[in-house]
């Protein structure tokens, strides 16, 4: 598909018609049913929840379909979830599970030419553009950041340097010397990028980055200012899971208030993950995601732990796919200090928005006797390090507070130095709960 000048929509289809898209998704989601079928599990979980594919006449009678969730996919591993025969499976990923077996997803070459394009949507919405270079800093490998991302640049027809992961000091001077306009990688990444480049004397500035589609975790607001600041880039989010097709699951529109949901591949709920009922317009809910197109593994009702919420508000941009906001946690690690829910984002928020605090940070969790102690380590900023007492008294009290007052508790504010907390290379790990260790 050619890219019309100046455009930053890539397939018309992102504009459909709310009433056209809604026809669209339930001869869709028929077919879809009817795919998922031809595999046991679905078949089963399908005829227990008695609903036929011909039955279904609107989106919402996708509330009527049974939900599944990873267990499922453990539960049948490696590839129990096939719905088409072996011989028709083009690639294999897996989800980034932290240990032990990862869980598989299976594409058709169908399945990859539509990805492609959805990643491609993102890209473009954020303002690819063919003559760009792009470097890709994700894992080439099971995880779908790097293939995913790859395949979406080549699609828009921009060059790629597919530096994958690792090896920072490298990234840095790939970076330099090749010049690219556009780092795809994690938000936290591109923090250590930058700050691995000033370690070598280069300003981040001067590498001429200008687009930056970020994703693969949470991140904030203010994480994105950070993140601007430090590499002079346009930062955008976009989100994705292996399970459901990889990136390419929603992204930012110039606008950047919310991430567009491919509606017409995917149909999205939000619900109260407690009683599993639709949230209320606009509140923060579980993300379950219905694919409408997938051949090798359609998924129904996927239920992936991620709290957001959306927004069916008209867009400037035209598009019309609902808007998601940032995933404010995952229902899985909220944590619970003292009775009191707490999201590491919350924790990120209050930080950064205090000058002299780096966006490098670790909460830690513990409960020494009956009482939960939750200690957030904070690097400070090299040019706010300082021998001072005072300083950082003054610093850590400011830390203190803010993170009071968005979270509602105290927590045990530990000022480190500049460098010493652990780098990560792809997602970050936010949280260590010693809680969980005893059990
Ligand atoms: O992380 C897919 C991806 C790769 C998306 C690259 C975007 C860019 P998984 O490894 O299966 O897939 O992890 C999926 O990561 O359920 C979220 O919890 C989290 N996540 C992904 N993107 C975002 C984002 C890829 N933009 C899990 N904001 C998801 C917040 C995100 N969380």
């Amino acid at each position: 598909m050619a890219l019309a000048p100046e455009s930053r929509i890539w397939d018309p289809a992102e504009t459909l018609p709310r009433d056209e898209l809604a026809r669209l998704q339930v001869e869709r989601l028929r077919a879809t049913l009817e795919r998922a079928a031809r595999n046991g599990f679905y078949r089963e979980a399908l005829a227990r929840a008695r609903v036929r594919p011909e039955e279904v006449r609107d989106p919402d009678d996708v509330r009527r379909l049974p939900f599944t969730v990873k267990d499922d996919l453990r539960e049948n591993y490696p590839l129990g979830l096939l719905a088409v025969p072996r011989s028709e499976i083009a690639r294999v990923h897996g989800s980034s599970g932290t240990t032990g077996r990862p869980t598989f997803v299976a594409y058709t070459r169908g399945d990859l030419e539509r990805w492609s394009g959805l990643c491609a949507r993102f890209l473009v919405a954020g303002g690819l553009r063919p003559e760009h270079l792009v470097h890709v800093a994700f894992g080439y490998g099971l995880f779908t950041g790097g293939f995913g991302l790859h395949q979406g640049i080549e699609r828009v027809g921009a060059g790629v340097v597919p530096a994958a992961g690792g090896n920072t000091p490298r990234q840095v001077m790939l970076l330099r010397d090749l010049g690219p306009e556009v780092l795809v990688c994690t938000p936290s990444y591109a923090l250590h990028i930058a700050e691995v480049a000033r370690g070598e004397g280069i300003d981040p500035l001067g590498l001429g980055l200008r687009f930056g589609p970020f994703g693969g975790e949470p991140w904030t607001e203010e994480m994105r200012r950070a993140i601007e600041g430090e590499l002079g880039v346009e930062a955008y989010n976009n989100y994705g899971l292996s399970e459901v097709v990889g990136p390419g699951v929603a992204g930012e529109c110039s606008a950047r208030g919310g991430m567009h949901v491919s509606e017409d591949h995917f149909l999205v709920e939000c619900l109260d993950p407690a009683s599993l009922e639709p949230a209320a317009e606009g509140e923060v809910g579980e993300l379950v995601f219905t694919s409408l197109t997938k051949e090798a593994m359609p998924v129904v009702r996927y239920r992936t732990r991620d709290l957001a919420s959306l927004d069916r508000t008209p867009c400037p941009c035209g598009r019309t796919g609902v808007r998601m906001g940032r995933v404010v946690g995952r229902s899985d690690d909220m944590l619970i200090i003292r009775g009191v829910n707490v999201f590491p984002s919350q924790v990120e928020e209050a930080l950064l928005r205090v000058e002299g605090a780096a966006p490098h940070y670790l909460i830690e969790v513990a409960r020494p006797g009956t009482l939960d102690e939750a200690v957030v380590k904070v690097e400070i900023r090299p040019r706010n390090f300082s021998d001072e007492m005072r300083q950082m008294v003054e610093l850590r009290d400011r830390l203190d507070h803010e993170i009071h007052s968005v979270t509602g508790i105290r927590m045990k504010v530990e000022l480190v130095a500049p460098n010493t907390l652990a780098r990560s290379e792809g997602k970050a790990r936010r949280v260590i709960d010693h809680r969980m260790e005893r059990r």
